[in-house]
């Protein structure tokens, strides 16, 4: 049932079929993530860098109501110029598409749309997580609770700094999902690679990475993994000079009444400003890394397939 309900592009619905690996990729960071015209730019680099490593790109989106997994350029290009797109979590990927309208999808809906699809590995930026004051605000992203629960290999740079991450790391815990560093034990943090906490799992090569994938599926364990891979060392900023940054930018939010689902786009768009756009060369800089790991995992999955 689900085939009907989600369309691959030409060059995924082939790859799927003849077992060729494949990476989802999110739209929302495109839509909500970085300024136009430098989102498409790098929502074309993000796809190539999947292609460079040997795997089929899958951006998602959805659009007009239709869940697509794979964009053609012309649509990357819509998304990146369109005002007001949703940005699309569990609770309303079936509105918007019941509603025939076009939305951005975020990590936890993106997760869906790949399973749906039989795609194993997903490549983003960061994930959304449990934010500072979630004791107040109950703040908790929903990629947290669908990592749980969709069987996708989701490759991120870590929380960022702008979250609780101790929080974000309990939840995982409690939710049941492996968060595993990528060669090295400190868990990464976005723009910078060591957060000062150390993951709960290490893993230093990516056939390890798909060899973890494959067996929770054959023990039964729903949901899927967390690969938390470092932001490259040239592109890194350091913790100590992102953290004044960021409690400004929390301020600021706050002093605007900025909450909900807006908050992450507000708090991103602000530390780009304040940092005069160095925080989106290091954001772009690890998503293409991050690609080529999900890349190199879905490689892994094709060669040893269950
Ligand atoms: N973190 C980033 N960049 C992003 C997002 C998170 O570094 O663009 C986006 C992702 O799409 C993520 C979403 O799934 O924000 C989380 O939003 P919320 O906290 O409202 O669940
Ligand atoms: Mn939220």
């Amino acid at each position: 049932m689900s085939e009907s309900l989600v369309t691959p592009s030409p060059a995924v619905a082939d790859a799927l079929a003849e077992g060729r690996p494949v990476v989802a990729l999110e739209s929302t960071i495109i839509s909500h993530g970085m300024p136009y015209p430098r989102n498409v730019e790098v929502a074309h680099a993000i796809e190539q860098a999947v292609r460079d490593n040997g795997a089929v790109p899958a951006t998602v989106a959805v659009i007009d109501g239709i869940l697509r997994v794979g964009l053609e350029p012309a649509q990357i290009e819509a998304l990146a110029q369109a005002r007001n797109v949703a940005k699309l979590s569990r609770a309303d990927l079936a509105v918007c598409m019941a509603e025939g309208r076009t939305g951005a999808t975020t990590v936890a809906a993106t997760m869906i749309a790949a399973a749906m699809a039989g795609i194993e590995v997903f490549a983003t930026g960061g994930i959304g997580g449990v934010h500072r004051g979630a004791e107040m605000s109950f703040d908790v992203s929903a990629d947290l609770q669908e990592l749980s629960q969709s069987p996708v290999t989701v490759v991120a740079a870590g929380a960022k700094a702008i979250l609780d991450l101790p929080k974000t790391l309990e939840v995982l815990e409690t939710l049941g999902v492996p968060v595993i560093a990528f060669g090295q034990d400190a868990l990464p943090a976005f723009w910078s690679r060591n957060s000062g906490l150390r993951a709960p799992l290490r893993m230093d090569g990516p056939a390890d990475i798909a060899r973890a994938h494959q067996m929770r599926r054959r023990i039964g364990v729903p949901g899927g993994q967390l690969v938390a891979n470092p932001i490259p060392a040239e592109a890194e900023i350091p913790r100590a000079e992102l953290t004044p940054v960021i409690g400004r930018a929390m301020q600021d939010a706050s002093d605007h009444g900025i909450g909900g689902k807006d908050l992450t786009p507000y708090l991103l768009q602000r530390i780009f400003e304040l940092t005069e756009g160095r925080s989106l060369e290091a954001n772009v800089a690890l998503v293409l890394s991050n690609a080529a790991l999900g890349a190199r995992i879905a490689c892994e999955l094709t060669v040893t397939p269950e």
